[in-house]
């Protein structure tokens, strides 16, 4: 079995989603903030957005359908969460084996030598922040532009492509390339099963499209 989610999974932890209403994207565009450009331009800019969401994200916990996807895992001897958000909740709601496609908002990476580690700091003392180097650090996540992490769509489309069931939780599934997951599952074989609050660009091509918020849906399909 393969899971992928996307932000709607954590919006029932209190944590805005991109494109739906008071996303995070309405105030800003995404090119604005998440692109290499943007923090080419104005670093500070940047890291007060990333700063902001941090904050945000270190008061939520994961919620009901986080823990679903953790109970999924004890009991499918095959299974892989691959994951577009870069909150951690499912770290802390206790997956083993998750792909984060677009990296991870706890992670820090020095733009001059290339070191890469966890930072918990809420708020940042310094903005923006540097690496023990004297190097400018950037959020260890993946922006618009940026290819994912070496060997990832890989490792995912592996999981995607061996799963009997292949379920898509709150996303729109607009972004790409972690999108071509799902119909990379479905002509793998895969019976492909949407959670969602709304319609979304896939949900005419799905075998299943469950309307309902992942934290009463994933429960009940345990
Ligand atoms: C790349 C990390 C190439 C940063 C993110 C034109 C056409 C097609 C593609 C492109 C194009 N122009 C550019 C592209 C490529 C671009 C892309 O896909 N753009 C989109 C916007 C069109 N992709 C890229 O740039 C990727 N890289 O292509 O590189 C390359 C290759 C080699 C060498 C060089 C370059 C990189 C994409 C990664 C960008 N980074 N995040 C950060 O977070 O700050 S993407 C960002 O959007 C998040 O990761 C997020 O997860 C992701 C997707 O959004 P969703 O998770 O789906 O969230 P969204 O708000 O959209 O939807 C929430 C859903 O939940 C909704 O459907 C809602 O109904 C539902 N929901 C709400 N509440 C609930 C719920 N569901 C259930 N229960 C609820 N309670
Ligand atoms: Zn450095």
């Amino acid at each position: 079995m393969a899971v992928l989610t996307g932000a709607g999974i954590s919006a029932e932890s209190g944590i805005p989603t991109f494109r739906g209403a008071g996303g995070l994207w309405k105030e800003h565009k995404p090119e604005e903030l998440a692109t290499a450009e943007a923090f080419a331009r104005d670093p500070r800019l940047v890291w007060e957005w990333y700063n902001w969401r941090r904050e945000a994200i270190a008061k939520a916990a994961p919620n009901a359908g986080h823990r679903a996807l953790v109970q999924l895992e004890i009991r499918k001897p095959r299974f892989t969460l691959i994951t577009q958000n870069v909150d951690g909740l499912h770290d802390l709601a206790g997956n083993g084996k998750i792909l984060k496609l677009h990296g991870d908002i706890w992670r820090m990476r020095c733009t001059s030598c290339g070191a890469n580690w966890p930072n918990r700091r809420v708020p940042l003392p310094k903005i923006p922040p540097h690496c023990a180097c004297g190097g400018l650090a950037r959020p260890g996540v993946v922006w618009f532009g940026e290819p994912l992490p070496d060997g990832m769509m890989k490792e995912a489309e592996h999981a995607a492509g061996a799963a009997q069931v292949f379920l898509v939780v709150g996303t729109s599934a607009v972004v790409y390339p972690a999108a071509s997951l799902i119909p990379y599952a479905r002509h793998a074989g895969a019976k492909v099963v949407e959670i969602n609050t709304e319609p979304t660009a896939v949900s005419a091509t799905v075998d299943c499209a469950l309307q309902g918020p992942a934290g009463e849906l994933l429960p009940k399909l345990l």
